[in-house]
């Protein structure tokens, strides 16, 4: 099913005339409206009007994580807060998040863009929708939600957790199609079976799975434990939300919406553009948002991209499957977590010492974090109360700036591991 055959099967000199037109207008913007963006097209000596080809946009200049950071919260937004009806945010590397803003118009296109995801994966106005992303700061909710609106289905705008609720929303209301991190069907598969709860009684056909990394093998697992056909949904906060790609019933990768989000992949070491096929960062500019323009922005997932015309008749580009990052973000329960953020909770109390290790492991479906910190040695103290009042001040700070919730092991002075190089901070146990 394509929900937008003009755009999704345009042909590639078509879908390129469009796109240089877009990028025109968006380097315009970015030149005219955003301080930053025009000292940065400045310094490589781009102005308006110079972007005569596609290709130029390999002349341009990145974004990063820290750009958004340093600009923190509103200093990216192309528009004024008059135009911006809606803010996101995700994690930041430390201490503050990350702030994206929508315009009326954005919020049409995010629709648009994630309605097709969700014809892709079989929804129309007969399915019963229910989106168990989180709703709130967290664009993986309300994004999913605007698309299964904008198709026309009945939409149960559940949220994540409680799992015995989701279960039992599912069976009653008869939902055909669900949306949630690909541990999380799992563990909603497991918990069925524990509740004694029969297969037969469900009505569910389809679920769209992301927001963290999940294999082939997960799918299969996820395909056999609810009979269902399982697509994989790829989005960013930054570039929108969910929506960005996504895959079709050929199963030979994400079709990304390029005539909103241009992907490029990058080696990330030394920032070059690499050809078709090549292993890389995937970067996307966005062509068309208002409130949040972004201009090459380095997304550090790793994928890579095909043109060639897929079975489904879409001809929009391919990315594979994301393979990896080329930085050292954790996603743990669906939320993002940098070992850096952790850290920085960890220095705010004298009691511990920065000695310390985050494990993180996959138990029955749902992701734990533990984290063994050592005491400093003044603070060192035996008695059990004194060691239980320090981890549940560090659990409960973690709780509110990351907003997950962590196993916190106080350790002995001297007991976690000492790097002579490059010290090894997390052990990721689990087997995706
Ligand atoms: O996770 C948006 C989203 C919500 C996507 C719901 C899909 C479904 P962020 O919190 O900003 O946004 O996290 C974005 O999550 O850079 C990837 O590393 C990872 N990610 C998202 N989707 C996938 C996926 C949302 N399908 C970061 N496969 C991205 C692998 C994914 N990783």
């Amino acid at each position: 099913m394509i929900w937008n055959q003009s755009v999704e099967c345009m042909d590639r000199e078509a879908m390129e005339a469009l796109q240089l037109h877009r990028l025109q207008d968006m380097v315009d913007r970015l030149y005219y409206n955003v301080p930053f963006y025009r000292k940065k097209l400045q310094e490589v000596g781009f102005m308006p009007g110079d972007v005569r080809h596609l290709s130029d946009l390999s002349k341009l200049p990145f974004t990063t994580k820290q750009d958004l950071r340093d600009n923190y919260p509103f200093g990216l937004f192309a528009v004024p807060m008059s135009e911006v009806v809606r803010v996101h945010a995700s994690s930041g590397t430390t201490g503050k998040p990350t702030v994206v803003g929508y315009s009326r118009k954005d919020l049409d296109n995010w629709a648009e863009v994630t309605a097709r995801c969700l014809y892709m994966a079989n929804t129309d106005r007969q399915s019963v929708v229910q989106i168990s992303y989180g709703y709130g700061l967290f664009t993986g909710g309300l994004g999913l939600h605007g698309g299964a609106e904008r198709i026309g289905a009945s939409v149960i705008p559940m949220s994540g957790g409680n799992t015995e609720k989701q279960l039992m929303l599912m069976e009653d209301f008869g939902v055909t199609l669900i949306g949630c991190t690909p541990s999380y069907i799992l563990h909603l598969a497991e918990a069925r079976e524990k509740a004694g709860l029969d297969r037969a009684n469900f009505k569910l056909k389809y679920g769209v799975f992301g927001a963290e990394p999940w294999s082939e093998r997960m799918r299969k697992e996820i395909e056999d434990q609810w009979q269902i056909k399982a697509y994989d949904i790829y989005g960013l906060s930054e570039v929108m939300g969910p929506g960005v790609a996504n895959d079709c019933d050929a199963g030979c990768g994400l079709h990304v919406h390029e005539d909103h989000f241009y992907p490029e992949i990058i080696n990330p070491d030394s920032g070059e553009v690499l050809a078709e096929g090549e292993k890389g960062e995937l970067v996307f500019t966005t062509f068309t948002k208002e409130a949040f323009p972004l201009l090459r922005y380095r997304t550090r997932d790793i994928s890579a991209l095909h043109r060639e015309p897929c079975a489904c008749g879409r001809t929009l580009v391919r990315m594979e499957k994301i393979t990896g990052r080329s930085d050292d973000m954790l996603i743990i329960r669906g939320v993002n977590v940098f070992p850096s953020q952790v850290e920085s909770v960890l220095l705010e109390f004298g009691e511990t010492a920065p000695h310390y290790q985050l494990i993180v492991e996959r138990e029955r479906n749902l992701d734990i974090l533990t984290i063994e910190v050592e005491m400093a040695p003044e603070w060192f103290s035996d008695t059990i109360t004194g060691l239980a009042g320090v981890e549940r001040k560090i659990h409960s700070r973690l709780d509110s700036v990351l907003g997950i919730s962590a196993v916190v092991k106080l350790m002995e002075p001297g007991s976690t591991p000492r790097f002579e190089g490059k010290s090894k901070r997390v052990i990721d146990k689990r087997e995706i």
